[in-house]
């Protein structure tokens, strides 16, 4: 008997997939097959070779005063604004800590604030990015999260490619996030953390992604995370790295290293906007879980 065409296209899809994951009861850590750079370097790529082949090692880099006091001052008169609308309001953009109504993140702000809008398009980094993803890049997403003293949240360990090709459909390694410091970030007010090195394993996870995850995974990850045990080795062979600074600074991550984040119980408030880049020759594709994709205000697929 025949079997009907859609069932084919997904098995040859699983087969030729080259990051399978919550397909196996059994965690596997798998090879990158994709590079780290994608850009050949020079003088113009605005990262020293250093710089460059310290992201290439490590699957980040982090820079400081890498915007002026005044963009800061912009970018932070932004989110206060954001911030405050939010409070109040029910767009599906404004995603709410996991046991209080306290908002944790608001999604596409690059769509939703001119700020933030010349922000996806600022000339110096738009130019390392493009750099590093090597040719056009697009804003695959964007958010802002805050964390205020004593009550913000914790991020669980997760890499972020893993969500984007199984919930998503992101085919290869081939994009980046720069989380930008709107306020001072030390190493008690639940900076990122990183595993550095980590970008050069995909560890693939195990269970299968329940429907509509997003609703719950972006208030608290529970799929798509990997175990205790592959965790516990990644640490021990590579330790963990927390690149904090003033605001102002950024952290520019590979889209397949392992972090995550502490909940802050100090006082000082945390709040940063991620804006990640895919490059065009990386488009979403539908998601490799078989689920429906997610919205566009998570997952841009349809614009320009
Ligand atoms: O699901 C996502 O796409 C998002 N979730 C987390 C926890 N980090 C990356 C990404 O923004
Ligand atoms: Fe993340």
């Amino acid at each position: 008997m025949m079997m009907a065409k859609a069932t084919t296209d997904l098995k040859s899809r699983i087969v030729q997939d080259a990051y399978p994951s919550r397909m196996s009861s059994k965690p596997a850590i798998l090879e990158r097959k994709d590079p780290v750079i994608y850009g050949e370097w020079s003088p113009s790529s605005l990262l020293t070779r250093e710089q460059s082949d310290f992201y290439e090692r490590n699957g980040y880099l982090f820079m400081e005063s890498f915007f002026s006091e005044d963009e800061v001052a912009q970018l932070k008169q932004a989110l206060g604004q954001m911030w405050n609308e939010a409070r109040s309001a029910d767009a599906p953009e404004v995603i709410r800590e996991p046991d209080s109504d306290e908002v944790r993140s608001i999604f596409a702000v690059h769509r939703n604030a001119d700020t933030f809008r010349s922000l996806a398009s600022h000339p110096k980094l738009k130019r390392i990015v493009d750099y590093l993803l090597g040719g056009p890049t697009y804003v695959h997403q964007s958010r802002i999260n805050l964390k205020p003293g004593f009550t913000g949240k914790e991020f669980y360990w997760h890499s972020d490619f893993e969500t984007w090709h199984v919930e998503d459909g992101m085919p290869r390694m081939r994009a980046l996030s720069c989380s930008i410091a709107l306020e001072d970030n030390f190493s008690f007010n639940g900076p990122l953390m990183v595993v550095p090195g980590s970008h050069k394993k995909f560890i693939s996870c195990v269970g299968e992604t329940p429907d509509d995850h997003y609703k719950d995974s972006l208030r608290r990850q529970q799929y798509g995370v990997p175990d205790q045990g592959t965790l516990t080795d990644l640490v021990r062979e590579h330790g963990i790295d927390t690149p904090v600074g003033k605001a102002g600074s950024i952290v520019f991550f590979d889209c397949n290293i392992m972090h995550g984040s502490n909940s802050n119980i100090s006082p000082m408030p945390r709040s940063n906007v991620f804006m990640v880049f895919n490059s065009e020759e990386n488009r979403l594709e539908a998601p490799y879980s078989g689920q429906k994709p997610r919205p566009e205000y998570i997952a841009a697929r349809q614009q320009p």
